[in-house]
């Protein structure tokens, strides 16, 4: 995971501020209690441009997560939309990673917020393979977490709130001082629910198995995206409860997010899976091809940067 690279202009309330300027004082709400909501998007460089895939189905989930924290983004759909899209083009950047941002601001400070304004904010900056180049074509190495995945009885899921990457963020860093590159977290009732950052998918037998969303996981963008393409593909996907012996047990195993796309798992828990199996690898190509505008079965995924950038 790569050090946060600053670019010329973040879009903050509304304006393209300079990146030092995006700043907030150490009083607002979110700081104190993790209330905020965010999202994690790609732009991506095609031969049409650079392009944004699925940026309207992610500021789509920003304004679900917020609604479930009863927040009321200032900004519509569209408004974000926009915003995203010209910060690509603000920046110059072929390809990148957008990351929009909306938290309770400067106002009260106690538990429940007030009349505290709501901080809205889309940062963008390069941002490489998430799990490494090598992670990418060899596989990682990951580790059932001793942490729970959080019940959406706790906090909802679906809602993908700042608060609730502690639980993440205790995973991924046992399994880093274990020496694996990525957590699992698994349910109370111990099936697998997702990574720290990513859903979880396995091969058995040439069908491919997730976990359902009752698990208490993100509703992955990408996860959405490999299921879809995957039946076009003519593979067979089955959302079936998966327990830690169907991850050892399992043909392949694999992760997706926007941030790591499709990243192979080679080991779990020192139980040796092995190279990239043919059906991730497969899966892998076709969401590359998808994502950088060279499958026109998809096309509309991918929302174009204004100004539209052409390639050299
Ligand atoms: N589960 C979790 C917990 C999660 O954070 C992500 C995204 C996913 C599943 C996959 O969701 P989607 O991106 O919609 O397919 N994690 C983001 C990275 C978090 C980070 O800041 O690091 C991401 O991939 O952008």
């Amino acid at each position: 995971m790569a050090d946060l690279q600053a670019t010329e202009k973040i879009w903050m309330n509304g304006e393209f501020v300079d990146w030092a300027d995006a700043t907030v004082h150490v009083g607002v709400h979110g700081l104190h209690y993790g209330s905020g909501v965010f999202e994690g998007i790609r732009a991506y460089e095609t031969a049409k441009g650079t392009a944004i895939f699925r940026l309207s189905d992610h500021i789509q989930r920003l304004h679900d997560s917020a609604r479930l924290l009863r927040m009321t983004i200032p900004y519509s759909v569209e408004d974000l939309r926009r915003a995203s899209l010209e910060l690509v083009g603000v920046n110059k950047l072929p390809s990148c990673y957008v990351r929009p941002i909306a938290f309770y601001g400067y106002g009260s400070l106690g538990v429940p917020p007030r009349d505290n304004p709501v901080y809205t904010a889309i940062m963008c900056w390069p941002w490489g393979a998430y799990l490494g180049e090598e992670g990418m074509t060899r596989g990682v190495r990951v580790k059932i977490s001793s942490w729970v995945r959080m019940p959406s009885n706790v906090v909802p899921h679906a809602s993908k709130a700042c608060g609730l990457y502690l639980n993440s963020m205790l995973a991924v860093q046992e399994a880093a001082l274990g020496g694996y590159e990525e957590a699992i977290l698994l349910t109370e009732k111990g099936y697998i629910a997702d990574c720290s950052g990513e859903n979880v998918f396995i091969v058995k037998d040439g069908v491919i198995y997730t976990p359902p969303l009752e698990t208490g996981i993100l509703h992955g963008i990408t996860r959405n995206t490999v299921m879809e393409f995957a039946v076009s593909l003519g593979y067979e996907v089955k959302v079936e409860n998966l327990t830690r012996a169907d991850l050892y047990l399992a043909d392949e195993a694999f992760m997706t997010g926007t941030a790591a796309e499709v990243t192979p798992v080679r080991e779990v828990d020192d139980y040796l899976i092995g190279d990239p199996g043919p059906v991730t690898l497969a899966l892998q190509s076709a969401y590359l091809d998808i994502v950088q505008g060279r499958d026109d079965r998809w096309a509309s995924w991918l929302e174009y940067v204004t100004p539209a950038r052409a390639k050299a």
